[in-house]
């Protein structure tokens, strides 16, 4: 009986069921776990020559999941996530970059390549967090977070990333496709709720109508599903063709 409840606590508590954030923290963790359970037990489904990006594919939604059992314990206790979630983004975010370059690796891509989009995504979060933290001006540490963000889409999108997939064609093209799309409209929803939570910017007056800045963890919670078990599924999707 003890370890059934220990079990159970280890899941943490269960959210009120008016606790819209921490019910998506809820099912966010479960979701995330249910994932890596499937990428993981699917690496040897698959040709060793995907078996890394599965695998990371899996690092991915675990670490997530991990953090979210944190996120929601924060959330229940009325503390802030900010640093979990910045934590998860600052591991799972470079990952979600390691998938560019293994997935056009064949094609030549190269740990240069793999670099520039690390540094800019990890400047990109570390550059948010200063804005969301509070340690300096939303609005002015958001825009620099954007540029990097900016910096990320040129490099998959019209930078020599997007040339490779060319080059590669077939399958790896149309992944390499739907993730920058991840990207582009995906990753987008980050920066609206930061604007949301953070109470700057052009949308805030607009999106705060239906999300208040204190749910803003709904947001993100909603954006981490999309992509981190999209982004996954891209790559399953492509490990699995013909
Ligand atoms: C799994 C987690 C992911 C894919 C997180 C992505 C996060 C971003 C793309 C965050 C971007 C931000 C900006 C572009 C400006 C404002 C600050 C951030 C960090 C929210």
């Amino acid at each position: 009986m003890e370890l059934f409840l220990n079990t159970f606590y280890f899941f943490g508590d269960v959210p009120a069921g008016d606790d819209l954030v921490g019910i998506t923290f809820w099912i966010g963790t479960m979701a995330m776990m249910a994932a890596s359970v499937f990428f993981f037990l699917n690496l040897n489904a698959v040709d060793s020559k995907w078996r890394s990006s599965i695998l990371v594919s899996g690092l991915i939604t675990f670490i997530a999941a991990v953090h979210y059992m944190y996120m929601r314990d924060a959330h229940a206790g009325g503390e802030s996530t900010t640093i979990f979630r910045y934590v998860d983004w600052i591991l799972t975010v470079p990952l979600m970059c390691v998938e560019f370059y293994l997935i056009l690796k064949a094609a030549g891509a190269t740990t240069k390549h793999l670099r520039l989009l690390i540094w800019a995504s990890v400047a990109m979060l570390l550059t948010g967090y200063v804005g969301e933290a509070g340690l300096g001006d939303a609005a002015i540490w958001g825009g620099l977070s954007g540029l990097a963000y900016f910096y990320i889409v040129y490099l998959i999108k019209w930078g020599e990333l997007a040339k490779l997939a060319e080059k590669a064609g077939g399958s790896v093209l149309s992944a390499h496709k739907m993730l920058v799309n991840f990207v582009i409209i995906g990753w987008a929803i980050y920066p609206i709720g930061y604007m949301i939570g953070t109470g700057d910017g052009m949308w805030y007056e607009f999106m705060s109508s239906w999300v208040a800045a204190e749910n803003i963890d709904l947001v993100y919670n909603i954006g981490d599903s999309i992509n981190k078990i999209g982004f996954g599924l891209v790559v399953y999707n492509l490990a699995v063709s013909k």
